[in-house]
């Protein structure tokens, strides 16, 4: 059934940290192997054994038109015709740049890097530079990459593997690093109260997906901006996930709430290796080579990433009905799965998000989201998986759906949840 995934992964084990290139791949928190994937086409992934699977990963979110869609592999084709990087500036960095600016007008200027890491690494590092203060206001269970400050009850990969305070992380590099509550704003006034004017900026993903979905109650997101207001602060919206994913314009335009700062990647980069992170202009003039702000990069902006981008922006620029159909699309899975399980699990959706936790709390936080039953949702993911559907391997991360899915894949979706759904009660609640 997967020998080949499983031959390959004690091999890749051998020189390969845990066999994977990025922890959550690993399987672990479902207790089976990872499959290798051979190749993908649309809504499918193919594993190294031949197996067929419906991808509700799409590559952690850049996958938001389905895997090698014809358009954008053609522009990454010719451009790698013309030279895979230069080291120097060229017109597909302007023109994706102007794209991003157009979709989300707050970012008045920005700077294209390589991976949401670095673009919070960047934007963190600005906002101490404009404001000359050094502490940030995180949240329990919200992941903002791995960089050194922001590993500090991460969540994704760093709360799956329970290690949401990494080891390798100096003392003094996470004083500056404070902690609030998502969707509790009296954390967030009593850190203010206590330290406000020594805190350079709140960084926030608009709507948490690395402890599993967890949507901004209403006021929160607002409520932080007033905050951040007071205290001038500044306040930065994490959007690698929710940016070109919530609404052309991220969640920023979804919610009508407008930060000083962002990060985008994944669907910036169309699969590619591209982030960005930007704001208002005289922030980002703190930026070398304008100001004293150094960031720099080897492959940034480089034109094989640039291409890729411009084109997914491009096509979800043409067809903006995608929005509305994806979020009926995955509604219509959310609306199944609280069918089936009834109260025994919370199901968190909004737009082309969603997850699923075996809890019977309502989550709206880091500490409701780890009630859920990590055991339940293996069961859940293995039984799935064994019907072709590929999910997250993780309770704490997101489902993503792509507009490659057809109806067909969300009723064979629908079809599996409510087979296993009988099964699963049966097993795990009587
Ligand atoms: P990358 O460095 O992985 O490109 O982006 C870091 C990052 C920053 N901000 C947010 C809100 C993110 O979700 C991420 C990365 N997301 C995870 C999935 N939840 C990446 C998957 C992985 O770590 O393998």
């Amino acid at each position: 059934m997967h020998k080949q995934s499983d031959n390959l992964f004690e091999k890749s084990k051998e020189i390969m940290p845990g066999g994977v290139n990025s922890p959550v791949r690993a399987f672990q928190a479902v207790s089976r192997n990872p499959l290798f994937i051979h190749h993908a086409k649309g809504s499918k992934i193919y594993d190294a054994d031949g197996n067929e699977y419906i991808d509700y990963v799409c590559s952690w979110g850049p996958g938001i038109l389905g895997h090698a869609m014809g358009q954008v592999v053609k522009a990454v084709q010719k451009t790698c015709e013309n030279g895979l990087t230069f080291g120097a500036p060229t017109e597909k960095e302007y023109i994706l740049a102007k794209m991003v600016q157009e979709r989300m007008p707050s970012m008045e200027m920005l700077r294209l890097v390589n991976s949401g890491t670095e673009a919070v690494m960047s934007v963190v590092r600005v906002a101490r530079g404009f404001t000359g203060r050094d502490k940030i206001v995180k949240f329990r269970g919200c992941y903002h990459g791995h960089s050194d400050g922001l590993l500090v009850k991460a969540g994704s990969g760093a709360l799956t593997q329970s290690v949401p305070d990494s080891l390798g992380v100096p003392k003094d590099y996470i004083k500056n690093t404070l902690v609030a509550e998502y969707n509790d704003i009296a954390s967030v006034e009593a850190l203010f109260e206590k330290e406000g004017k020594e805190i350079a900026a709140i960084i926030v993903e608009p709507v948490a997906a690395n402890m599993g979905v967890v949507l901004p109650e209403k006021g929160f997101l607002q409520s932080l901006r007033e905050i951040a207001d007071r205290y001038q602060s500044l306040l930065v919206f994490d959007e690698v996930i929710t940016g070109f994913r919530l609404a052309a314009g991220g969640a920023q335009e979804y919610f009508q709430v407008k930060p000083d700062l962002t990060t985008l990647g994944k669907i910036i980069g169309g699969g590619m290796p591209m982030a960005a992170y930007g704001g208002r202009k005289e922030i980002m003039e703190m930026v070398a080579p304008v100001g004293r702000v150094y960031q720099a990069g080897t492959l940034s902006g480089n034109p094989v990433a640039t291409a890729a981008g411009i084109e997914t922006l491009k096509i979800l620029g043409q067809q903006p009905e995608i929005y509305e159909e994806l979020a009926q699309n995955t509604k219509k899975i959310a609306d199944t799965i609280r069918e089936v399980f009834g109260d025994r699990v919370c199901v968190n959706q909004i737009g082309s998000l969603m997850s699923v936790f075996f809890t019977e709390e309502k989550v709206i936080d880091y500490k409701s989201a780890v009630s859920s039953d990590t055991k339940k949702y293996a069961a859940y993911f293995n039984d799935m998986l064994g019907r072709g559907i590929y999910l997250a391997p993780s309770q704490f991360e997101s489902m993503f759906v792509s507009a490659a899915h057809t109806q067909e894949d969300l009723q064979k979706t629908i079809e599996a949840i409510k087979r296993i759904g009988e099964k699963l009660i049966n097993l795990l609640y009587k």
